[in-house]
């Protein structure tokens, strides 16, 4: 009898009529072949050998350089499960619309079957997909990022338990582009893109959007969330999740070098980008990296900024949209050092400054993480890694301070559901527009934002030792419009704290907001800031809190009656201590 796998690939093969099927194994000689079509396809080409070993760069058509968040589409049943947040199509209509891009799709072309673990191979927490896919571009990377072949179709068996995902370039017409989920079958179908998240279905439309509503389902949490270890004087290693938007510098942060190496903090990478979160025996939220590789924004990344990945980016790695010099190794803005002499630009042609940036602001790096020097020893742990705090954070030139910690989970949510960052090139659309993202998750939630706030609340509720929720914003701006933080491995400094007040003894002061570090509260030790800089970073202004108050009503207003009213509670409570803070002043 034929597998569901075996039924589902033929149903596929059927719509989209390709010449041939390939079922991918992971091996070293299948990747080789791989990589001999998509250097054959023209839009891949292979880096020096000797400084770059095994990596390529490819260049993608150039209206597909970023997520589409516009033409991205959760297609429940009932409208109302999709929620405010998310574009919605019927799934019938979508089954037809979308279908009909799919239809004969793959003709001439050759078609990957493509099975992956999302998470380490012998975790509880981890779970299977398959991806069909006519990209060899996309089983490349799908290769650094997921436990991909062999592994993950003798996890499956013949099990129906995972998570079908079919993709197709199709012509990359942005007219005939669709990214669409259907989170009753569990099932995703994208054409018309090969880039990032729109094309490589396990990381978002997987381990976020069709994750997410498995985790409400079955009470565990999926979160765009990067994990660390910090270790502290002595060898203790203390667990965090960060939310960020995406090109906030969650990998930075992850993969940091930390300022405070000498005093015996040290920072180790568990996952750059999503945490798969399940309630331990010991009543901790235990968490898993789903993936296993990191696909970092390029341009900005530095021996400086990101010393940890500047090493492991050398070798194994696939490079998406950066510059090429003439050495062929790849370049972008923001690699240390001025640009060498004959650049060819990511469309591939050759660059002088007048042109532009040299590299594309979403270029990327595909790179597998157990090639990071930063990597936890505990990244691979079937059981994960006990989390004792969250971090929200995005851009926010003004209003957010540099940290603060939340009174307790409740308010915690509450500072997540209204979080706000300024918008970035991972996405299209304007950049450097402040929007409401919560949880760092607008883009990824799989259902209605409401029930997902809900599902925190509940999830609180039911965690024995549930994390300290903490606020951070590294990119605050003084008068003069410069950043008053220095960033990258001094942020070491912010998670200290964290750390300190997670163990009950940092030094902190009661704000209107929460409680931000007090005067000597920072070990600012070698870092020349001055005090008045330091009083800037952490000043919560009641005025400009007054705007977020507002703009968060409007936000929560657009969920009605779904809304659950903890939140309406906390915004209250923030309105009455914000209106004791201005009237005291007047
Ligand atoms: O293109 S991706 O969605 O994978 C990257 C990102 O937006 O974070
Ligand atoms: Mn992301």
């Amino acid at each position: 009898m034929a597998t569901p796998l075996e039924n589902w690939v033929e149903e596929s093969a059927r719509l989209t009529k390709p010449d041939r099927i390939v079922f991918c194994d992971g091996s070293e000689a299948e990747n080789q072949r791989i990589i001999a079509e998509m250097l054959h396809n023209g839009d891949s080409l292979t880096l020096n050998e000797r400084t770059y070993p095994n990596c390529y760069l490819h260049r993608s058509s150039p209206n597909d350089v970023a997520r589409t968040e516009h033409l991205t589409f959760i297609c429940s049943p009932d409208k109302e499960d999709a929620g405010p947040t998310n574009n919605w199509m019927d799934p019938e209509g979508a089954k037809s619309k979308v279908g009909a891009l799919l239809d004969g799709a793959m003709r001439g072309r050759t078609m990957y079957v493509v099975p992956y673990i999302m998470g380490p191979a012998s975790s509880p927490i981890s779970q299977v997909g398959v991806e069909i896919t006519d990209s060899p571009y996309v089983v490349a990377s799908m290769r650094i990022m997921s436990r991909m072949g062999k592994i993950a179709k003798d996890r499956l068996g013949s099990s129906s338990d995972f998570v079908p995902g079919l993709h197709s370039i199709g012509d990359l017409d942005p007219l005939r582009r669709y990214i669409v989920h259907f989170p009753q079958e569990r099932l995703i179908w994208s054409v018309g893109s090969g880039y990032g998240g729109n094309a490589l279905l396990g990381k978002k439309c997987f381990a976020l959007r069709i994750a997410s509503v498995m985790a409400r389902e079955q009470g565990w949490m999926a979160e765009h969330m990067l994990i660390l270890g910090l270790e502290s004087p002595g060898g203790k290693v203390t667990y965090m999740a960060a939310a960020f938007p995406s090109s906030c510098g969650k990998t930075n942060l992850a993969m940091m070098v930390s300022a405070l190496e000498n005093l015996g903090y040290r920072v180790w990478t568990v996952g750059d980008d999503i945490s798969w979160m399940k309630i331990g025996e010991d009543g901790y939220l235990h968490a898993i990296n789903p993936e296993a590789g990191f696909f970092g924004v390029a341009p900005g990344t530095g021996v400086k900024t990101n010393p940890n990945v500047m090493g492991a980016i050398t070798r194994n790695t696939l490079f998406t949209n950066v510059a090429l010099t003439a050495e062929r190794e790849p370049w972008w803005e923001g690699i240390d050092g001025a640009p060498p002499p004959h650049i060819i630009n990511w469309k591939g042609e050759p660059w002088d400054s007048s042109k532009g940036p040299a590299a594309h602001p979403n270029a990327r790096y595909t790179v597998p993480a157990k090639q990071s020097p930063s990597i936890s020893p505990k990244w691979e742990a079937p059981e994960g890694v006990p989390i004792s705090a969250f971090i929200f954070g995005g851009r926010r030139s003004r209003v957010a301070p540099l940290v603060y910690e939340s009174f307790n989970w409740k308010h915690g949510v509450f500072v997540g559901a209204t979080m706000a960052s300024e918008t970035t090139a991972a996405t299209t659309g304007d950049v450097g527009v402040t929007r409401r993202d919560p949880m760092a998750m607008l883009p990824f939630c799989g259902y209605n934002m409401a029930d997902y706030f809900r599902h925190w609340f509940e999830m609180g509720k039911r965690i024995p030792h549930p994390p300290k929720v903490f606020h951070v914003n590294w990119f605050r701006r003084g008068a003069d419009g410069k950043f008053l933080w220095p960033g990258y491995g001094e942020n070491v400094r912010v998670l200290k704290w964290i750390l300190e007040r997670i163990e009950g003894h940092g030094a902190a002061q009661e704000t209107r907001i929460g409680y931000v570090p007090a005067r000597n509260g920072l070990t600012l030790d070698g870092l020349h800031i001055s005090p008045e800089t330091l009083s800037n970073l952490l000043a919560v202004n009641p005025e400009d809190w007054q705007g977020e108050l507002e703009d968060t009503k409007q936000f929560f207003a657009k969920f009605g009656d779904r809304l659950p009213q903890e939140l309406l509670e906390e915004h209250r409570r923030l309105a009455q201590r914000l209106e004791t803070a201005v009237s005291a002043k007047t």
